[in-house]
């Protein structure tokens, strides 16, 4: 069949929208009407060429939402008609890290997907004959796209697919680093560096656990009243406060008889390495954790000196919020439709395919916190 898609042919180059040739699914696989779908500063980061398994051609886009209109042999688990969300972080509840429930990395299929193809070591989408990447397992910049089973999670069929699709990445992600990686406790102190798409749901997620004092650090002013909206209680920007930014976030976080000062938790929201290493410093001696989200160039390292741990404090990662999506996502569509997170003011704009450019630009321009294309 065909589809419209957005291709990233070059790294570095606009998106191009052009009609491709797609496979129907194969065993085990599911063909889903991609609805709406996010713009996530991933998608640019890898668009950008500094992604080390970045592929091109490639058709971008991993935070969709849509309908199964197709599925291959032996698939069980949703039919034609289900209302889904593509999962790049899948869950198979087979593989050694799933039955391991230490973490939600699913291995099944992770080795084929960062070579830009399906399970079976080929791709379903072509162009002229030649070639083209799926990416992240998910390929939302098209309108239909070709899933693995494990890779979709079956939602509510009442939930809007153009506000739901951002719980694919950015919501998700957000409020998982505070709930399943940091298991953030009533009454913490939290810092937040980066208040985009990512930056905001770890706020939200911090005020749902009931966090206390939640500082917002981000270089763009416009973002105290995004972050304050969401339950920041504390603005800083690094460039106007005329000194270090870590001893001044260690004396704004002395409590009371604790004079110490540090956070209970730190989250890395913008993909700088310094950033990350301010993050980390910035926890509280002894048992202040920092949790990275943001995503980092190839060759780029994070440092810090060895007494930063040696004296408690820890460094964490979190990849989809340590959510297993299967189960979790269609929860968090729930917390979503009754009301307990807030998904609608994040969504600035709404783009049709054909202006997806539009949605990086406004990225860049630091003018939107999420872009949503529909279809
Ligand atoms: P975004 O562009 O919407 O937001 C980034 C924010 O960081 C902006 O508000 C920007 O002003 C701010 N910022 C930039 N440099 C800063 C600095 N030096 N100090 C303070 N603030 C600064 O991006 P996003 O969609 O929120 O994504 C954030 C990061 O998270 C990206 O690196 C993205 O790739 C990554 N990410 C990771 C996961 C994961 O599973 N680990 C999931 C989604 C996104
Ligand atoms: N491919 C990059 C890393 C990119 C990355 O870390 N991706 C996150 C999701 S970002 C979503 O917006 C992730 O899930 N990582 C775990 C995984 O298995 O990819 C690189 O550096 O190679
Ligand atoms: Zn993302």
């Amino acid at each position: 069949m065909k589809t419209r898609a957005a291709v990233a042919f070059e790294k570095a180059k606009p998106l191009e929208i052009v009609e491709l040739d797609l496979e129907g699914p194969k065993e085990g696989e599911v063909l889903v009407e991609i609805k709406a779908t996010g713009i996530c500063h991933t998608d640019d980061f890898t668009l950008s060429g500094r992604d080390p398994e970045g592929l091109f051609p490639a058709v971008l886009g991993h935070e969709g939402a849509g309908v199964v209109v197709d599925v291959g042999p032996g698939v069980k688990s949703v039919k034609k008609g289900d209302h889904v969300i593509p999962l790049y972080t899948p869950e198979c509840r087979e593989c050694p890290s799933c039955l391991s429930r230490k973490t939600n990395l699913c291995t099944a299929i992770r080795t084929t997907q960062g070579q830009g193809v399906m399970p079976d070591g080929t791709s379903r989408f072509s162009y002229k004959g030649k070639m083209v990447h799926h990416y992240m397992g998910t390929s939302t910049f098209s309108n239909y796209t070709v899933l693995p089973e494990i890779a979709v999670a079956k939602i509510r069929e009442d939930a809007p697919f153009d506000k739901v699709c951002y719980i694919g990445c950015g919501v998700t992600t957000g409020i998982g680093a505070v709930i399943n990686t940091a298991k953030v406790e009533p009454g913490s102190t939290a810092i937040v560096f980066g208040l985009g798409g990512i930056g905001l749901n770890v706020i939200q997620g911090l005020r749902l656990v009931g966090a206390d004092m939640i500082i917002g650090v981000d270089i763009n002013n416009e973002k105290k009243a995004w972050g304050e909206r969401f339950g920041m209680t504390h603005f800083v920007n690094p460039n106007e406060i005329g000194e270090d930014l870590v001893p001044y976030l260690i004396n704004m976080t002395k409590r009371g008889a604790d004079q110490i000062g540090g956070a209970d938790y730190t989250f890395d929201c913008t993909g700088n390495v310094d950033v990350m290493r301010a993050a980390l410093e910035s926890a509280h001696r002894g048992w202040g954790q920092s949790i990275i989200i943001g995503v980092a160039g190839a060759g780029e390292e994070i440092r810090t000196r060895p007494f930063q741990l040696v004296t408690g404090r820890v460094w964490k990662g979190t990849a989809f919020g340590g959510a297993r999506g299967r189960t979790d996502v269609p929860k968090i569509v729930d917390w979503y439709m009754e009301g307990k997170i807030q998904i609608d003011p994040m969504i600035t704009h709404t783009l049709p395919l054909e202006r997806i450019n539009e949605g990086f630009d406004l990225m860049h321009a630091g003018k939107s916190i999420r872009t949503v294309v529909i279809y």
